[in-house]
């Protein structure tokens, strides 16, 4: 399979990994939407996070534990996260990954 993903996850790829945990990672986006953008990823692969509930809910409770040690860390005031699911929803890459956005107002609805 060539997911991206995956190889930042196995190391594949360099990357700075800003959590690591025993399911989760998490880095910075190549494509920053926001002065904070991190994506937080599963070590196993799920095309989404529906999916990624069903074959690996612990990883799903641990993005969750690691949003919030990142928001802790960073002392965030607010911040926003978010799966797209579906390239008509936004998703580009299929291995599932939570986006925290923060650091400038963010409009609702989102676009
Ligand atoms: P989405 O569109 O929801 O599937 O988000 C995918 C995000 O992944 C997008 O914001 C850009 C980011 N991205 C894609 N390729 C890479 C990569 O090789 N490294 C990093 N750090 N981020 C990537």
């Amino acid at each position: 399979m060539n997911c991206i993903f995956c190889k930042i996850v196995s190391g594949e790829i360099p990357s700075k990994f800003l959590y690591e945990g025993e399911r989760v990672v998490a880095f910075e986006d190549l494509n920053p939407q926001a002065p904070t953008h991190i994506l937080i990823v599963p070590k196993s692969h799920h095309e989404n996070a529906a999916d990624l509930s069903l074959g690996d809910p612990s990883a799903l409770l641990e993005i969750f534990k690691a949003a919030k040690q990142l928001a802790n860390e960073r002392e965030l005031e607010g911040y926003r996260t978010v799966f797209n699911t579906g390239a008509a929803a936004g998703q580009s890459v299929f291995h599932a990954h939570l986006h925290l956005l923060a650091g400038r107002a963010l409009g609702w609805p989102p676009g």
